[in-house]
């Protein structure tokens, strides 16, 4: 039986369990990334387990999310961070070099690779055939001190594409299809694999957009094949001697095929506020919008700025509507400075912003009260934008441009027919924004620089033998890590501070939670299904631990959440009836005896609701190595531990 592409990347790197669907195995990791805003943590981390030197092929240390610099604290990660780099043998990448993503993509991404990145949107660099992957911070700081990373070996979806997309319909409103059939939550446990002879009517930037919101399905990754055309890219980039040709085999078995034929797509967007609530433009109408923002790791290449700057040219934004634009890195700012297509942008009356993720995590642009804004990014969660009440509309970079000289949500198939965008035959390179790490015989004389807002891990401890505790709050289905631990221009600076940015955690959904959570000492969250779907960020799981959160029961998780939550020593649990998530209330006495031994014993447990005089069972679906990091009270303590 043939192999699917994913199958073999991970059959070359598996060190530990076999090739069966839904067992746990380990996987080697060439490559790893980590962004500032979960930065600071990872490298805390990875000091923590005092290993001199990353053990990886290649390491990278991007800044790019917390670049508002309104006081101190973000220079002083960036300036810590960029210490790391320097002794422990990682890349370094200013602030200005761009969004993660996007610079890995160009610069470092590597066809039949593995990539781990603290970041979500990691999977990007499946745009050209690599196995990335979002994980926690201190999965990454495990993998940078070449210890493996663990998933649950998944399903592989297959999107076979046919046709081609018609002028103005673009990668976008591929992935926005994905989405509408399989939903947020619907790539959970599984990777998406895109085959067919649509793919190679697909550009890199193309096939990165979709893999990079691939994010949005709950998806392990998402990738698709090396190709002439992942070549054409990578000789454009002077990478050529990193290609090689990558399929997956004509006979290959997929656990589940969806067949889209591009001819028949047209423009679309992710409505208010999930990712997912996807209608055509025709089914919206053409409502009037306040505001523009272009940009993000999903759409701020150079194939996005030309095709903005083209639908902007000899044009005036609407007086009513306010367009931002961030190019993705110094490599497309540089470009499109060169060839005039900036110009047409400024000329047009867009605000053009440095090369970061900016709007796209509530650094600034937030919209005005109740605003519509429509964004070419990923997430449109509310309050994300940073105005609770603001209407994120989802959508291609064509649909923003023409929508911003409308002043209402405009179909840019209006514009007639479409001239060719050809990506250059080779792209601007200047790597001078990366700094290299100093040689391993210089680096002890490397002093790492710390500011006064960089706090110590949180204390943690081995499992107790009884938890007994209120649960402390109840939330619903689909619950973001935007909602358990904000982000945006006011909070983000606190990220390497958890006991500050705990004071932040679910008050999107209850103000007095971290007051009660903290006077309580312990407590239990009961949450619906999809719990802690959307980003990496660790500290949805390090801000509860610091406030006493001894377990979280849920009806599913969402993968990356689930798998931080062990890392700090949080059970997560499931309802086996879910009929029981509706008789606990908050501030019910919950109780779970002999811990250890249930666990030890099996996969279920018998959890006592002392108010409501009942008992119910709850999962525990976790692997024997999970187990063990839960005993010791979560993964730094357990690597420390087998590290001696
Ligand atoms: C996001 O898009 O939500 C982020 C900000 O990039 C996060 C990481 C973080 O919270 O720092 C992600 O996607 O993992
Ligand atoms: Fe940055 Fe937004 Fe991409 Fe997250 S999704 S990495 S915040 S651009």
């Amino acid at each position: 039986m043939g192999k699917t592409l994913a199958e073999k990347i991970i059959d070359a790197h598996i060190i530990e369990g076999q090739a069966e669907k839904g067992t746990e195995i380990a996987l080697r990791i060439d490559q790893t990334l980590t962004q500032d805003a979960t930065g600071t943590m990872a490298y805390l981390e990875f000091e923590a387990m005092g290993i001199p030197r990353v053990k990886t092929e290649r390491s990278v240390a991007y800044i790019d999310h917390n670049t508002l610099q309104s006081g101190f604290e973000n220079a002083d990660d960036h300036r810590y961070i960029g210490s790391v780099a320097k002794k422990h043998g990682i890349y370094f990448s200013r602030p200005g070099n761009g969004i993660c993503h996007q610079v890995h993509l160009e610069r470092f991404g590597i066809p039949g690779k593995t990539l781990i990145g603290s970041d979500s949107h990691t999977p990007t660099c499946g745009g050209i055939g690599m196995l990335a992957i979002g994980a926690g911070g201190l999965d990454v700081a495990v993998a940078m001190g070449g210890g493996a990373y663990y998933i649950t070996y998944p399903e592989i979806v297959n999107i076979n594409l046919t046709g081609k997309l018609n002028d103005w319909v673009a990668a976008k409103d591929v992935i926005l299809e994905v989405l509408r059939i399989l939903t947020v939550k619907g790539g959970v446990g599984k990777i998406i694999e895109y085959t067919g002879e649509g793919v190679k009517t697909l550009s890199v930037p193309e096939r990165a957009t979709i893999t990079n919101m691939g994010a949005e399905l709950g998806a392990t990754t998402s990738i698709f094949p090396s190709d002439e055309i992942t070549l054409e890219f990578m000789k454009a980039q002077g990478r050529e001697k990193d290609w090689s040709p990558l399929s997956a085999d004509s006979d290959a078995v997929y656990d589940k095929v969806i067949e889209i034929n591009l001819s028949n797509l047209t423009p679309m967007a992710a409505c208010p506020h999930s990712p997912d609530n996807v209608k055509k433009l025709d089914e919206i109408g053409k409502i009037k919008i306040d505001q523009v923002c272009i940009g993000s790791c999903t759409n701020s290449s150079l194939l996005d700025m030309l095709k903005v700057a083209h639908i902007l040219d000899g044009k005036t934004v609407h007086p009513d509507v306010s367009l931002s634009i961030a190019p993705g890195s110094k490599q497309v700012l540089n470009m499109i400075s060169k060839n005039g297509a900036l110009a047409k942008m400024i000329d047009a009356g867009a605000r053009i912003l440095e090369s970061a993720c900016g709007p796209c995590i509530g650094m600034g642009q937030s919209p005005n009260s109740g605003g519509i804004s429509l964004r070419t990014f990923n997430r449109n969660f509310e309050g994300r934008s940073g105005t609770k009440d603001g209407q994120i509309y989802l959508v291609s970079p064509e649909i923003a441009a023409y929508s911003a000289i409308k002043g209402y949500l405009a179909d840019p198939r209006e514009i007639g027919e479409m001239p060719e965008f050809a990506l250059p035959d080779k792209f601007e390179i200047n790597d001078n924004m990366v700094t290299l790490p100093e040689c391993e015989c210089n680096a002890d004389k490397v002093n790492i620089l710390r500011g006064p807002n960089i706090k110590s891990y949180p204390v943690t401890a081995p499992l107790k033998e009884t938890i007994l505790c209120k649960c402390s709050l109840k939330v619903g289905d689909n619950i973001t890590t935007d909602h358990i631990m904000p982000a945006g221009a006011k909070i983000l600076p606190l990220r390497s501070n958890i006991p500050e940015i705990s004071k932040h955690c679910f008050t999107v959904c209850d103000p007095d939670f971290p007051s009660r959570a903290k006077k309580l000492e312990e407590s239990i969250i009961v949450g619906g299904n999809n719990y802690g779907q959307g980003s990496s960020r660790e500290h949805a799981a390090l801000a509860p631990l610091y406030l006493g959160v001894k377990a979280v029961i849920t009806k599913s998780f969402a993968r990356i959440h689930k798998a931080n939550l062990i890392n700090a020593g949080i059970l997560p649990l499931t309802f086996v009836d879910e009929l029981d998530y509706d008789k606990i209330s908050e501030g019910d006495i919950l109780s779970i005896e002999n811990t250890v031994e249930q666990i030890k014993a099996g996969d279920i447990l018998e959890v006592k609701n002392i108010d409501g005089k009942y008992s119910f069972n709850v999962k525990l679906e976790v692997s024997d190595r999970q187990k063990a990091i839960l005993f010791e009270g979560g993964l730094l303590d357990y690597t420390k531990k087998s590290l001696g």
